[in-house]
């Protein structure tokens, strides 16, 4: 078997005589960074060139490659298309030999017949414009209803955000975006799926391997353990079509989230020997099982959402993602790897991969798998009305399947969900369902596209991948989409819907939160690079503007800055400050009294927390927590706190006195209620190890203004238990009369903080901070930073971009805080910025 994956692509415009190279050496490639590459185009990301450039999505565009037959004495010559961006025609040495219509079908094609054995191939390519192919469908069809993007993007197998979101750009690009394999063989090894189940002490494996053979050949695998033992070896002969090896592990080494645990995989290794030749594949397999655990409780309403992983259940606090680019073929190995080192390094165990993008390439699993990150993978339907006419459900089978067959080998996939608020969006537009009709057929409801979700996907789910468990939307489950205590929610009504103030989250919650988020600015190094006039420098410009997509972007922010934090200016870098501290503890917030209803078994109230969004996919202002340059927001480092291993959470309690008046619900005059506030907070710790952490609580109070120490708590003896909730204090009474902050922390026997925890007065901008001191010095790989008074939102900002280790953070008198920064030097300017610095 010989294998070639073509690459030197050229392009042209159709209808135009002159090829220009495409990007060197890249195996797969798009229409628009090969224009910008040439010199023809300029920078998409830049400025408002967007506007200028929507001319390529309306015109069709031509590649071609070429490649050698190596093997001459193959009895198949095969090509596998893993990826057309999307309307294609391809023609082998002038023969057209295949039509394609989805970006997510694996297309094959058998061209024994077409292949000139001495001479090069020329494979030419002809992408239609998909815009223009979307718009005739849809007027053969109906105009649907979506949020984002113009309506007939939903007739097309494409990813969805191409056509622009509320933080994209509307790029409609084309051409091969994932590779083109030219195989030549006598017998090959086409697929390979190892089907595990896991019971106590053992697995069992099912190894399936599909062959296609010619003559006697023998199969063989021989599988090694995490530390490099063999511990499986057999052969077999080999059948063309489906051979079947069986076998089991006793005390296998596990696969878990790297916050439970060790992501151990196994080497699998399968030999096919025939006359022609030896083919030998390796895939790396983790050993797992998973559930979606959706039980009643004793004592609240609803069904649990959460998940177990070799039956441990794993709070899952994490992203979502999105494209981390626009154009797929720009990012590189290295930025898959990068991007989810910055997931495990911010503590964050589970990314959702939104369902307007695409299924991700491989070294985004592989590197999950390797990571130990749980994926939560949509399939890729978002916020519309899809249609569900016999050939679109055809061609979404044959989608669905690649899909499947493609990612069943990663263990990290803990779900399949069959949308993006495609229901929410059926409920917006006014429909309704039989909900009780489960016969898996709507085509001729007024929901058709429920025959996808609820009828063809878990259907083909088990069929490929019965491991993993399937949800038919994000979110589903309950009444309806809003149904907080059923499935999933996506909770809106902070930014987005009533706009609730963040304080409140703690009502806001629900089984499992897949979404939520808060808008901040990207830091101005990532502005300075997609803005050329620097006169637009600043908050309001028409081009800063140009740089954020979301509806009413400039009220919304407004609107939690003003209610939240003292602006200290409208410079750039002020407002810059103001809306990146108002997202960490909007987003901090909502991590922290979610995961307290992490409450042991039984009672599992909130499973987990799925921030919107990790990534941006160009420079753009959204609700993003590290920007399109991979720099973290301080957001990325409040969720990052609040997702440790072990913590402590507080919250502060306010009520009053009852008032036979005043508490009548929407009593006129009920502003004028002028009755005191009391305040009492609230203490408890949060461990998702396994195994219980003692340690000493200690509590202090500090008037902020003064910064004097005015209470605290006696130190108390505590255990966190593991992977669970612990109260601690309940109610700590603190005056109203001055502005108080707690601050909490567990120690160990040796006094390191084991956790730490301040609760401020809220809102943030009445608080005042004067006579503050940070010392800061700098050392090798680290900064040590101390306070004379409690100091809020810390940001530290380095000339370079070496990755922080915290950012954002508040200091209280008493304690060093070490923030390592790998990389740097003694001799480096760190600069400190905090809440109010004078
Ligand atoms: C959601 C997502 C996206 C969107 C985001 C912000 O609900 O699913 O469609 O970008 O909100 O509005």
């Amino acid at each position: 078997m010989q294998s070639y994956t073509l690459k030197n692509w050229s392009y042209r415009q159709a209808g135009t005589d002159t090829w220009k190279p495409a990007r060197k050496d890249l195996e797969t490639t798009e229409i628009h960074p090969d224009l910008f590459a040439n010199g023809e185009i300029v920078d998409p990301f830049v400025d408002d060139n967007e506007k200028s450039l929507q001319w390529i999505g309306e015109k069709d565009w031509e590649y071609k490659a070429s490649f050698d037959v190596t093997d001459k004495t193959a009895s198949n010559h095969l090509l596998i298309f893993e990826g057309l961006d999307t309307f294609a025609d391809v023609f082998l040495n002038g023969h057209k030999i295949l039509s394609t219509e989805s970006m997510f079908v694996q297309y094959q094609k058998q061209v024994k017949q077409y292949v000139q054995l001495d001479g090069p191939n020329e494979l030419r390519i002809v992408f239609r414009a998909a815009l223009l192919v979307a718009r005739e469908l849809e007027k053969k069809t109906f105009k649907a209803k979506g949020f984002n993007g113009e309506s007939s993007r939903m007739q097309i197998r494409k990813a969805q955000y191409h056509y622009g979101w509320d933080w994209g750009p509307l790029f409609m690009t084309c051409g091969p975006y994932r590779p083109v394999r030219f195989v030549s063989y006598n017998s090959r090894i086409e697929d390979m799926y190892a089907k595990v189940s896991v019971a106590k002490d053992s697995a069992s494996v099912d190894f399936q391997v599909s062959l296609d053979v010619t003559g006697p050949s023998v199969l063989e695998l021989s599988v090694k353990s995490p530390d490099g033992h063999e511990v499986h070896h057999s052969k077999q002969d080999a059948v063309s079509g489906d051979n079947s090896i069986r076998f089991s592990l006793q005390n296998p080494q596990l696969w878990f989230p790297f916050s439970h645990g060790t992501p151990h995989l196994y080497d699998f290794t399968v030999s096919l020997k025939s006359q022609q030749g030896l083919e030998t594949v390796t895939k790396r397999i983790g050993l797992r099982k998973v559930e979606l655990v959706q039980e009643p409780f004793k004592d609240q309403p609803g069904t649990s959402f959460y998940f177990k992983v070799n039956d441990v259940p794993v709070y899952s606090s994490g992203s979502n993602w999105i494209p981390a680019h626009s154009f797929q073929t720009c990012l590189t190995k290295r930025d898959y790897e990068e991007w989810l080192q910055l997931m495990v390094d911010g503590n964050q165990n589970m990314i959702r991969v939104w369902g307007g993008g695409y299924y991700e390439q491989e070294v985004f699993y592989t590197e999950c798998d390797r990571l130990g990150i749980l994926v939560w993978q949509d399939f890729m339907f978002a916020c519309g009305q899809y249609p569900a006419y016999p050939e679109y459900i055809k061609l979404v089978s044959d989608e669905v399947e690649t899909q499947l067959k493609r990612l069943r080998n990663y263990c990290s996939l803990v779900l399949f969900a069959g949308n993006n608020e495609d229901y929410q969006v059926a409920e917006q537009v006014g429909l309704e369902w039989d909900k009780s009709d489960t016969s898996g057929h709507y085509e001729h409801t007024n929901f058709p596209a429920r025959t996808l979700y609820e009828g063809v996907f878990p259907k083909l789910v088990s069929k490929f991948y019965p491991e993993v468990p399937y949800h038919p939307g994000s979110p589903w489950g309950g009444q309806d989409t809003a149904d907080a205590t059923i499935g999933d929610i996506h909770q809106w009504n902070v930014w987005h819907g009533s706009q609730e103030k963040y304080q409140d989250w703690y009502k806001l919650g629900g089984r499992f939160v897949s979404e939520f988020g808060m808008e901040a600015l990207p830091s101005r190094k990532t502005y300075e690079a997609c803005i050329t006039d620097k006169s637009e420098l600043y908050p309001q410009s028409y081009l800063v503007d140009f740089h954020n997509r979301s509806d009413g972007f400039e009220r919304r922010l407004a609107l939690y800055v003003i209610e939240n934090i003292k602006v200290e200016g409208l410079d750039f870098d002020s407002w810059i400050y103001a809306t990146q501290l108002m997202q960490a503890e909007c987003l901090g917030y909502a991590y922290r009294c979610w995961r307290r209803e992490w409450r042991g078994d039984g009672r599992r109230y909130s499973g987990g927390a799925i921030v919107w969004q990790i990534n941006d996919c160009w420079p753009v202002a959204s609700w993003a927590i590290v920007d399109h340059f991979k720099r973290p927001k301080l957001a990325y480092y409040s969720v990052r706190r609040e997702s440790r291993p072990v913590g402590v959470g507080m919250y502060r309690n306010e009520s009053k006195d009852p008032d036979p008046v005043l508490d009548i619900p929407d009593q006129e005059g009920a502003p004028f209620d002028y009755r005191p506030v009391h305040l009492a907070v609230d203490i408890w710790g949060v461990n998702s190890s396994l195994k219980d952490v003692k340690g000493t609580l200690k509590v202090d109070a500090y008037n902020v203004s003064t910064g004097e120490r005015v209470g605290g708590l006696d130190d108390q003896s505590v255990v966190l238990k593991a992977n669970q909730t612990s109260e601690f204090v309940k109610n700590m009474k603190i005056s109203n009369k001055i502005p108080v902050v707690v601050y909490s922390r567990v120690v160990d026997e040796e006094g390191g903080i084991v956790a730490s925890a301040g609760d401020w007065p809220q809102p943030l901008k009445y608080l005042k901070f004067p006579d503050r001191k940070v010392e800061i010095v700098v050392e090798k790989d680290q900064v040590v930073l101390t306070v004379n008074k409690p100091v809020k939102g810390v940001e530290l900002s380095l000339e370079s971009d070496l990755f922080i280790d915290d950012n954002g953070f508040d200091l209280f008198p008493g304690d060093s805080k070490v923030v390592k920064i790998k990389g740097l030097k003694s001799t480096d300017s760190v600069k400190v910025h905090y809440y109010q610095k004078q």
